[in-house]
């Protein structure tokens, strides 16, 4: 199983941290979900881009084609998530969990047409993603997650 070598520092929310840990320890069956909301999620692990450690985060389950959309909406703040430098710093030091087993990804940026496309996939799966960005002048970014080699 694919793990990402390091000290693990978990998240400084305990919400996070406590949903990525029972997400883990029991493959999806449980934490699979935002709340009670029934809408799907993942887990991503990647390097921290200062601390070198190994970091965990849930996100929104956005999928297709394989390839998964990480929304840097982090509830429409007006500055970007910590795991965004992480995925900037260390785009091929990242695994995505979704089911069962954590998968080796590689992540990139995405602009323009991509960006749109993504965008209405994420918003149909998480409506909210379109509160959080009429919250913010931050453009929220989006990182594409696709299986490596
Ligand atoms: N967040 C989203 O942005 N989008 C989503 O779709 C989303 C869905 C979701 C579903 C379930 C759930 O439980 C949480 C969900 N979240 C979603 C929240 C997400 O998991 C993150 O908690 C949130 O986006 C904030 O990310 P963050 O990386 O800012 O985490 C904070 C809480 C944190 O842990 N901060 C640490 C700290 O010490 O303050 C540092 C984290 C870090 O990665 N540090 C880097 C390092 O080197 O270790 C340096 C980062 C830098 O700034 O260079």
């Amino acid at each position: 199983m694919p793990q990402l070598s390091g000290e693990y520092a978990p998240s400084t929310s305990d919400w996070v941290r406590e949903q990525v840990e029972t997400y883990e320890r029991t493959g999806g069956r449980e934490g699979g979900t935002l709340r009670d909301t029934g809408i799907p999620v993942v887990i991503v692990s990647m390097r921290g881009a200062k601390s070198g450690s190994v970091r965990k985060i849930a996100l929104m389950r956005v999928e297709h084609g394989g390839a998964y959309a990480l929304v840097a909406s982090k509830g429409g703040a007006p500055d970007n998530p910590g795991w965004y430098h992480n995925l900037v710093a260390n785009p091929r030091e990242v695994t995505v969990q979704d089911g069962p087993e954590p998968f080796l990804a590689t992540v990139r940026l995405v602009e323009g047409d991509v960006y749109d496309e993504w965008w209405s996939r994420a918003v149909a799966v998480f409506p909210p993603y379109a509160d959080y960005r009429a919250r913010t002048a931050r453009r929220i970014p989006i990182f594409v997650a696709s299986p490596a080699g």
